[in-house]
């Protein structure tokens, strides 16, 4: 089914509906409509067609919305990205999408390398209020290319994934009609919209079910109460770094919040199962875990009704087929650890102009996840590690090899190694082991050189020194055996 026509159930036949509330303004699905158009209009007006691509670098606003929608309707290609990545992230990034142009903020374009059209965000939103509303005929259909979502790959530089209205549309009508999404919800919106989780799965849930959504700049824990209490959400979606902040409010606070919460549904990382537990104990609400990736969107998770289960991804979704197989790429047998595999209208078309990343992804018509778990007789699927050496940390991801290669630029520096460190709130962080020349190694120095090139949530939080790297007898480095780092 074709995407537009999904939205469109919210968009035209819920057009007097409120929609959404963002900073104190609100709208309604028909305003979503006629901005979208007018966008449309406008982004035709500056040259753009169907295929070509268009970065956003912005923090969640309602031009975010704007974009996609008109997107959508133009056939173009979005390419979000991190609002938190700096130069080196940026560089690769625009220079691999080639986009027509990045839309972005005043305060945000000096970031954005020299050489790549920026477009003022207010500048192009003014430009759009003055066009006609009527929407224009749109192009796309399921097999058009709607974004290109940057995910970090083994080699150190990360890749796009290319993702089709078509799986946007599988997605978002399998995850609205699984977890019950209905017009009476109120979702609270405080996830990023550069990443799949805030928008392949809320704005999708939110235009698809026609309910209403108060969209947030960012996740701010020391407001979640306020906001919480203000907006009385039904349905909230979070990394476990943010259950784990609103552990942290009053018990009576917690009660009066999750006696109104129809759903509140984690993902991107690991959930512990004691913060479920605890969620439960406090909120009186039992956390539905789900396990997605870029690449797939979702491909399993827990019931809505039925057994939620604590440290298991659940089940797989209708439109997903799962095998857990092992190095050969022979399914196993239940109870028994391996990799899943995975196949279905959610699974990307491949990297961006990547045929060699694309071809080791996928095998017979399956993608490899990389992710190892277990599956138990009655069909929940425990995950248990990563093949690769990733670190989440806060739900975003960090693949060691970006930040090793870097810290091996600097000046003194002779080895580096990488490795994530077990952190109460965000999961993980990084932590740096250096061999480095002390004479010339400057750690504040370094530190500072990394943190105008990286996004910060990649810093190493410290920079242990060793005399020697632990390695095999082939020169890999064993991080098993890199002594314990106390923060
Ligand atoms: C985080 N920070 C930000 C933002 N988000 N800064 C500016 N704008 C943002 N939007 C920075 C802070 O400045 C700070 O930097 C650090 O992150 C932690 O912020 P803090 O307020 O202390 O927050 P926290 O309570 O630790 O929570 C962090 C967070 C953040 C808000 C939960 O990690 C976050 O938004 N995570 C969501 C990631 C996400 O959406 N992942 C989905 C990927 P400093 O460290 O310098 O102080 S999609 C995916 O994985 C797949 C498909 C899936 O399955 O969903
Ligand atoms: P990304 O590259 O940002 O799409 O991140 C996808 C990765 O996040 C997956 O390959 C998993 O390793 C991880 N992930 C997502 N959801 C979960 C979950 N519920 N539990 C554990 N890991 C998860």
């Amino acid at each position: 089914m074709p995407l537009l026509s999904l939205f469109d159930r919210s968009l035209l036949a819920r057009s007097t509906r409120l929609a959404l509330e963002f900073n104190g303004h609100a709208f309604t699905f028909g305003d979503i409509e006629s901005r979208s158009n007018q966008l449309v209009q406008a982004l035709r007006g500056r040259g753009l067609k169907c295929g070509d691509r268009l970065a956003f670098y912005l923090q969640n606003r309602v031009e975010v919305i704007d974009l996609w929608i008109a997107g959508v309707k133009l056939g173009l290609i979005v390419v979000p990205v991190n609002v938190l990545y700096r130069e080196r992230e940026l560089k690769h990034i625009l220079a691999d999408a080639e986009p027509v142009a990045v839309v972005t903020s005043s305060e945000m374009a000096g970031f954005i390398p020299d050489g790549i059209a920026v477009w003022d965000v207010d500048a192009l939103a003014a430009e759009a209020r003055v066009q006609l509303t009527e929407r224009l005929a749109v192009v796309a259909v399921p097999d058009t290319p709607l974004a290109l979502i940057y995910t970090s790959g083994t080699t150190g530089a990360s890749k796009g994934a290319v993702l089709t209205q078509g799986n946007f549309a599988a997605n978002g009508l399998t995850l609205t009609r699984e977890w019950r999404f209905n017009e009476e919800d109120r979702y609270l919106a405080t996830l990023p919209l550069f990443h799949v989780h805030g928008l392949a799965n809320g704005i999708h849930c939110w235009l698809m079910s026609g309910c209403h959504m108060r969209l947030t700049e960012r996740f701010e824990h020391a407001r979640a109460a306020e906001w919480f209490e203000d907006y009385r959400p039904t349905v909230f979606f979070g990394v476990p770094a943010m259950f784990i902040r609103l552990l942290e409010l009053p018990l009576e606070t917690a009660q009066k919040i999750g006696a109104r919460l129809r759903l509140a549904v984690s993902g991107s990382a690991p959930l512990p199962a004691e913060v479920h537990d605890k969620f439960r104990e406090r909120y009186g609400s039992v956390i539905l875990e789900r396990y997605g990736m870029t690449e797939t969107l979702m491909n399993v998770s827990n019931p809505y009704d039925g057994e939620r289960r604590p440290g298991t991804v659940g089940l797989p979704l209708p439109h997903v087929r799962v095998k857990i197989c092992d190095e050969a790429g022979e399914p196993v047998a239940d109870g028994t650890s391996g990799e899943l595999w995975v196949q279905g209208t959610n699974v990307c078309a491949g990297y961006w102009r990547r045929p060699d990343a694309t071809a080791a992804a996928w095998k017979d018509g399956w993608f490899r996840t990389g992710d190892v778990g277990v599956r138990a007789p009655d069909g929940y699927i425990t995950l248990q590690g990563r093949r690769s050496d990733l670190i989440i940390s806060g739900g975003f991801n960090i693949y060691p090899r970006e930040i090793e290669e870097l810290i091996l630029e600097q000046p003194g520096v002779r080895e580096a190694t990488v490795v994530g460190m077990a952190d109460p709130v965000r999961g993980e962080v990084p932590v740096a082991y250096v061999v480095v020349d002390a004479a010339v190694f400057d750690e504040v120095a370094t530190a500072a050189r990394l943190r105008s090139q990286l996004a910060s949530f990649k810093q190493p939080k410290a920079f242990v020194r060793l005399e020697a790297l632990p390695r095999t007898a082939l020169g890999k480095v064993q991080k098993r055996l890199l002594p314990p780092w106390r923060s």
